[in-house]
């Protein structure tokens, strides 16, 4: 059965801003096109991230979790306790959380650019450790990290879990990475997650797994874009695929189009032929040697690096 919209069908209001527009539409409208994977985070895409920590086949969030349980004591004492905990992408606290008992951070600062999520997640955290000074900021991470005056400045440690690092190309992660070197000062440190190379069949079962929650997740930019730009993606008319490409070192998402069509947005229109693809995420991996390469070309220098024992993911605290 052929289904096609009639030209005359309005699109919806865009709710982005002009210059969010002109972003997008300059990706989807490349040769090859692509998104920035911040667009795979509406509160459903947060919600089915969430989902995916929780799977069996995507291996970061617990192995992460089993290295601070597990080294939890020797990370504070590496990092030290009564600094200024900076939380990059906190969402609702929880790994912070699990460290304050060892960290005892005098402040903590939780960054994410879900604000008022953020809020309701800080203010339960408030009543759990009232005697740590918290204040919550709303900023997006991919630009410049203005910290309030509020912000102590000594001792700084800025907390970067789940390998999010991975989802920056090496040359913006550096570029991030100097932004917190310069925000550190020279008594501040980070304590950052790193995904590691693995084998093959591991790293594609974790960006696609058999219940198809990455799928939704990745399909759901699409959702997303409708909202966002008034475009009018037909979600059932397109494909999930995640898997590893080991030249670039990297995870892959892409969404294919099932079919030929039309897709119209505020701001632009492209044909997608049948199997042409959207790039919507990369998320790297590294060696533990990659990433303190990495770490120093940003002007950190890695002090500890703590592993589980299928060196999957590592957690490493790098100093000024
Ligand atoms: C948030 N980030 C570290 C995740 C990752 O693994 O790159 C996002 C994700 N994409 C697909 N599954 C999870």
């Amino acid at each position: 059965v052929q289904h096609t919209q009639p030209a005359s069908t309005p699109l919806n209001r865009a709710n982005a801003t002009p210059a969010t527009i002109v972003e997008v539409s300059r990706g989807l409208m490349a040769p090859s096109a692509w998104t920035s994977p911040k667009y795979l985070y509406d509160a459903l895409g947060s919600k089915l991230f969430e989902a995916i920590c929780a799977l069996p086949e995507y291996y970061p969030t617990r192995t992460e979790a089993s290295i601070f349980e597990r080294h939890g004591a020797d990370i504070a004492l590496a990092a030290g306790t009564g600094s200024t905990l900076i939380d990059l992408g906190a969402g609702n606290c929880a790994k912070a959380a699990s460290l304050f008992p060892r960290l005892q951070p005098a402040q903590y600062v939780p960054i994410d650019i879900s604000y008022e999520f953020l809020c309701e997640s800080l203010s339960r955290l408030q009543q759990r450790f009232p005697q740590i000074e918290m204040t919550g900021l709303g900023l997006d991470l991919s630009g410049e990290i203005a910290l309030p005056a509020s912000v102590r400045q000594s001792r700084r440690l800025f907390f970067y879990p789940g390998s999010s690092i991975g989802n920056f190309a090496p040359e913006e992660a550096i570029a991030f990475l100097r932004r917190l070197r310069a925000q550190a000062g020279d008594d501040g440190g980070l304590l950052i997650g790193v995904d590691l190379i693995k084998d093959q069949a591991t790293l594609d079962a974790a960006y696609d797994d058999a219940l198809g929650v990455t799928a939704a997740f990745n399909l759901n930019l699409l959702r997303h874009l409708n909202h966002l730009l008034g475009a009018d993606f037909d979600v059932r008319a397109w494909r999930h695929h995640g898997f590893f490409n080991a030249v670039e070192s990297r995870v892959e998402m892409h969404l294919e189009a099932r079919s030929d069509q039309l897709v119209r947005w505020q701001g632009g229109q492209r044909r997608f032929a049948q199997g042409e693809r959207i790039h919507t995420e990369d998320s790297y991996k590294y060696t533990r040697a990659s990433f303190v390469g990495l770490l120093e070309q940003a002007g950190f220098a890695a002090r500890d690096i703590w592993t589980d024992e299928q060196q999957w993911f590592a957690v490493i605290h790098a100093r000024a």
